[in-house]
């Protein structure tokens, strides 16, 4: 019944309340006197989980009726977070949810906070994901997401004396209502061994074996009209359990292959500081790629016989290069398993391949050591030297440089452009900068196949759920259906001339202020005042995206207000959240750092309430549900060149806070959709950030240039902010003077012009507020429907089905 209107007529809270009564029973085995949050939680997740099936297996059904050609997006990463309160919106059940939980005495917000967040990748290529996930079910386009089941998502962070310490996150010791468990669809997936000849033909004998299995989860679309599946692998043992070893008391040797299965999913990789060493990182990317294929394939040939049709029904997109195993995987399953011709199957799978990329740094683009490599797939290292030369003899004219392996090193990125149809960056400024600097020589080779595909967010989840202050406001101005056709944003403009809406605007915001400081309060014993300027930079800890120049900038604001705190300040209240990668000494140092500051600013009675720094730890995707809503100012001061898109950004932009910013990733969009009037713009260019690098001095120079920042580097240095152990900083701040590749020092003026200019802004309330209703208005764009929509036609070539 994929017509039927959301807002099903028959469906009132007692007949949700019976359903959850009757899962709190029969399922969780809890009677109402005994049950807690989290079985009452149970119940309600079950009930909305089982109005979830008619349009999941409706949407299975009509696919597969019409032959419908699919997407298999493979992503290492999928950051969902909670799902419960998504769904229940998405299914047009909130309110009647609400009523019927408040009937057995509960409140459903409190079982929404319950949920834990699946926090199964580290930032904005896994929420990604998980945005596109769920326009392509509101979208009606087939699809399943491919990725692994880590039994510990990312980790959980604290912080101890203002450092970062790391916990394993443990999401799955409860039970994850959401899936099931798919004990039938089951892959075997090799590593190591030897490559034998039979009858003529390379067979590959693994040495060790896994089994993939999979846990389907669906992602129901806006208004319950299609639904497709997340499909998570988990690993067991493939060999069974080896009793004759067990009983001669070699428990260890007995328990190889459960201890192999374990490691593979256990924890997702937080780190792009390196990529040596890691076997085990490329025997998940293959687990995850290898039963991904397998399952397309099976699934293909349950109604066709001829692979060669392939491309026809499946698109595959990988997100980055950690599944580009695909496309050597592919080959081998099609000609060593299938018997297919090896020309013919590079053909084939480069038409169903497509790969987005995510990075232009250097040092997190993956490249394995061939020995490495070669030992962990043997077989599959000769396929990549094959599809290099036969790449060389296509394009016998191509730079000799031009190649997969290199150096003694298998280059993903090379090999997932060579092995994709279309290639895709997710800014026009990034797909500008692949095609310049990343891969200059396979562009000019196959000019046509770099395609930019701008990122977007899913509005349900980040407006209609996160914000509903502001939802409201926005349906009572220009009428309900904006959550799937974004650009009517547009609609609010005409509205932001009058007073009255500003002044609603102005209140919604401040709705969501005082719930973020009363949250502050309760979780950091921290006041701080819902009036003031509220400025958010909620990303990973990265030197690219310069947290840095924000604290030094902070600290220089603090020194002047300091000079003068009677004077007409507006008071600022500065959030960091994100996590550092665990390897990562340089931003665990600027955590600390931020840590270190907020004590001695925070304590400060001459600022007081003028200036707080607050950091709460353990970011992720509930939090940033928190802190977008209630944002004033966006920070988004990556280095120019260094961020391909940024999706925070959009975000904040959709929940009215303009963004102090540089011309880096979508800021160049976002600039270019709400006005240079609603943007504080500053910072060098990708091409001036180039030209300064060349000057070795640029930093001392920069720094000599600006008392404000020397005068900040100088209290650092004292120890100001670490009085206990006065040169804790001595090396963070001697790497600004003299190895400041990101500019931190060449920028910090600019940015600190770019701050003043922003309390200027906010102190006429009138121009903040049309500023920032401008910016909702005008952030149409950043919708993911738009972004897969694109990539349904320019990348995908498949069709809506609905
Ligand atoms: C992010 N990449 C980009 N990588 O940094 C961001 O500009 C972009 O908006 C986003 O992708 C979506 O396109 C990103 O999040 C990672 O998290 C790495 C994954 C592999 C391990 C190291 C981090």
């Amino acid at each position: 019944m994929l017509d039927r209107p959301v807002n099903d007529l028959s469906l009132t809270p007692n007949v949700l309340k019976a359903d959850i009564l009757r899962h709190l029973t029969f399922t969780i085995g809890k009677d109402t006197a005994s049950a807690g949050a989290y079985d009452w939680r149970m119940a309600l997740c079950y009930t909305i989980r089982d109005r979830i099936m008619e349009p999941w297996f409706a949407s299975t059904r009509r696919t597969w009726a019409e032959d419908h050609k699919r997407v298999c997006y493979l992503s290492m990463e999928f950051l969902i977070g909670r799902i419960l309160e998504d769904a229940t919106i998405n299914l047009g059940l909130y309110d009647i949810a609400a009523e019927a939980m408040a009937d057995v005495g509960q409140d459903i917000h409190d079982l929404i906070e319950d949920e834990p967040d699946a926090a199964l990748g580290n930032g904005g290529l896994g929420r990604l994901a998980a945005c596109f996930m769920e326009s392509m079910a509101t979208l009606g386009c087939p699809a399943y997401g491919y990725g692994i089941r880590y039994e510990h998502g990312l980790f959980r962070q604290r912080f101890e004396g203002g450092r970062q310490v790391e916990t394993p996150e443990d999401w799955l010791n409860q039970t994850h209502p959401w899936e099931f468990a798919r004990p039938e669809s089951a892959y075997t997936i090799g590593f190591k061994g030897e490559v034998a000849i039979r009858d003529g033909r390379e067979v590959w004998l693994p040495g060790e074996t896994v089994t993939a299995q999979a846990h389907d989860t669906p992602v129901v679309g806006w208004h319950g009209k299609w639904a497709n599946t997340l499909r998570l692998w988990g690993a067991r043992a493939t060999t069974q359990f080896d009793l004759e070893r067990f009983n001669r008391g070699d428990y260890a040797a007995a328990a190889e292959p459960e201890t192999l299965a374990r490691t593979l999913c256990r924890v997702l990789y937080p780190d792009d500081t390196t990529y040596q060493g890691k076997e085990l990182r490329l025997k998940q990317e293959f687990f995850l790629t290898s039963a991904a294929l397998q399952d397309i394939l099976r699934r293909f040939l349950t109604d066709h016989s001829d692979l060669r049709a392939l491309p026809k029904h499946v698109a595959i997109q990988m997100n980055d290069t950690h599944p580009a195993i695909a496309g050597p995987e592919l080959i081998r399953l099609l000609t060593d398993e299938h018997g297919m011709a090896f020309d013919e199957a590079l053909g084939v799978a480069r038409a169903c391949l497509g790969y987005t990329n995510h990075t232009l740094l250097p040092e997190a683009l993956e490249r394995w050591a061939t020995f490495t490599f070669g030992n962990v797939l043997p077989r599959h290292m000769q396929i990549v030297e094959r599809i290099d030369s036969w790449h060389r003899r296509a394009y016998p004219n191509r730079p000799h440089f031009v190649g997969i392996v290199k150096h003694q090193e298998v280059r993903m990125g090379e090999l997932a452009f060579i092995m994709s149809h279309k290639v895709n960056g997710v800014s026009a400024l990034h797909t500008d900068l692949v095609k310049q600097t990343l891969f200059p020589e396979l562009n000019s080779l196959h000019p046509g196949r770099i395609v930019n595909q701008t990122n977007g967010v899913t509005p349900r989840r980040w407006l209609k759920m996160a914000n509903r202050p502001l939802a409201g406001l926005i349906t009572d101005t220009i009428g309900a259906g904006w959550e799937a056709d974004l650009d009517r944003l547009r609609e609010l403009e005409p509205h932001i001339e009058d007073a009255g809406f500003r002044k609603i605007f102005g209140a919604a915001k401040r709705e969501n202020k005082v719930e973020l400081s009363n949250w502050i309060r309760a979780e950091l014993d921290v006041s701080v005042s819902p009036d003031a300027l509220f400025d958010v930079q909620i990303k990973r800890i990265h030197e690219y995206k310069r947290q840095l120049m924000n604290i030094l900038e902070t600290i220089a604001h603090w020194h002047k207000v300091r000079s003068d705190p009677t004077a007409n300040w507006v008071p600022r209240v500065k959030i960091f959240g994100g996590k550092a990668a665990p390897g990562y000494a340089v931003a665990k140092e600027i955590i600390r750092l931020i840590n270190d500051v907020g004590q001695v600013i925070n304590n400060d009675p001459l600022t007081g309430d003028l200036l707080k720094v607050l950091y709460p730890a353990n970011y992720n995707v509930s939090m940033a549900e928190r802190m977008i809503p209630a944002a004033d100012l966006s920070e988004q001061i990556s280095t120019a060149g260094k961020e391909a898109s940024g999706t925070g950004n959009m975000k904040f932009m959709m929940n009215g806070a303009p963004t102090i910013g540089t011309l880096d990733g979508a800021n160049v969009e976002i600039l270019q959709e709400v006005g240079a009037e609603n943007f504080f713009l500053f910072g060098m260019t990708n091409e001036q950030a180039m030209k300064r690098r060349e000057d070795p001095d640029q930093s001392k120079k920069a720094i000599e240039a600006s008392q404000p920042l020397k005068d900040v580097l100088q209290m650092i240095a004292e120890g100001r902010f670490s009085p206990e152990e006065p040169d804790r900083y001595h090396a963070l701040v001697h790497r600004v003077w003299h190895h400041d590749y990101f500019l931190v020092a060449a920028d910090f003026d600019a940015y600190h012009a770019a701050q003043g200019e922003v309390d200027r802004a906010y102190a006429d309330r009138d121009r903040w507020l049309r500023m920032a209703a401008m910016n909702t208005a005008r952030s149409g764009f950043f919708s993911s429907d738009r972004t897969i929509k694109s990539y349904m036609s320019e990348v995908w070539s498949v069709t809506s089905a609905l």
